[in-house]
């Protein structure tokens, strides 16, 4: 008989709510209960193409906004099928960001709409629950290194937030929103 699938998580949230912390909580929590569980996260910083985005991201480099959009979703293409090949081996997969960040973020940039923006990311593999942690632009800011990276002022943050609301009502999509977690 073959195996059970691994489930696929995701955390989202805007910048420096606490995904990563959780991630790492929820992965160590996994495990202790016997299921295989293992991090994932976009963008994935190891990548050929994350380089690109990583020295936009750190400001070194200017992209044009499509094609920087188009450079994360080719970075969750690349890993699907790693993803798959962990979820068929029964490993729970709990990533920190997914398509969601990348409709949230290119969506607060003038002249884009939220349509455009999803088209890349369809037919990504399925979620079973994405957890929204909520955050208010200005806890964030209080958070460490907050503003050395390009997405990171308490204006823009609020546009992501924003932007993400909309997503949350998707009823095919299982949401769960959570407040400041310990
Ligand atoms: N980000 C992340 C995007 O703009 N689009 C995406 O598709 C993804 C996955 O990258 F500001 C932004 C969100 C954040 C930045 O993310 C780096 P981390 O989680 O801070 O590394």
């Amino acid at each position: 008989m073959a195996g059970k699938r691994g489930a696929l998580i995701v955390l989202e949230g805007v910048d420096k709510a606490g995904k990563t912390t959780q991630c790492s909580k929820l992965v160590q929590a996994l495990k202790q209960s016997g299921r295989p569980a293992e991090m994932l996260r976009f963008p994935d910083r190891t990548t050929t193409i994350v380089q690109l985005i990583s020295s936009y991201l750190e400001k070194r480099t200017e992209l044009e906004g499509h094609a920087v959009h188009l450079l994360f979703s080719a970075n969750r293409w690349e890993l699907v099928p790693l993803m798959k090949k962990k979820l068929e081996q029964g490993i729970t997969l709990v990533v920190d960001r997914y398509a969601f960040s990348g409709v949230a973020f290119t969506s607060a940039k003038p002249g884009f709409c939220l349509d455009w923006c999803m088209k890349s990311d369809v037919g990504l593999p399925k979620l079973d629950l994405v957890m929204f942690l909520e955050q208010s632009s200005a806890e964030a800011a209080l958070r460490g290194h907050f503003g050395e990276e390009r997405y990171e002022t308490s204006v823009f943050q609020r546009l992501v937030q924003q932007k993400f609301e909309p997503l949350m009502k998707d009823e095919s999509v299982n949401w769960q929103v959570r407040g400041q977690l310990g």
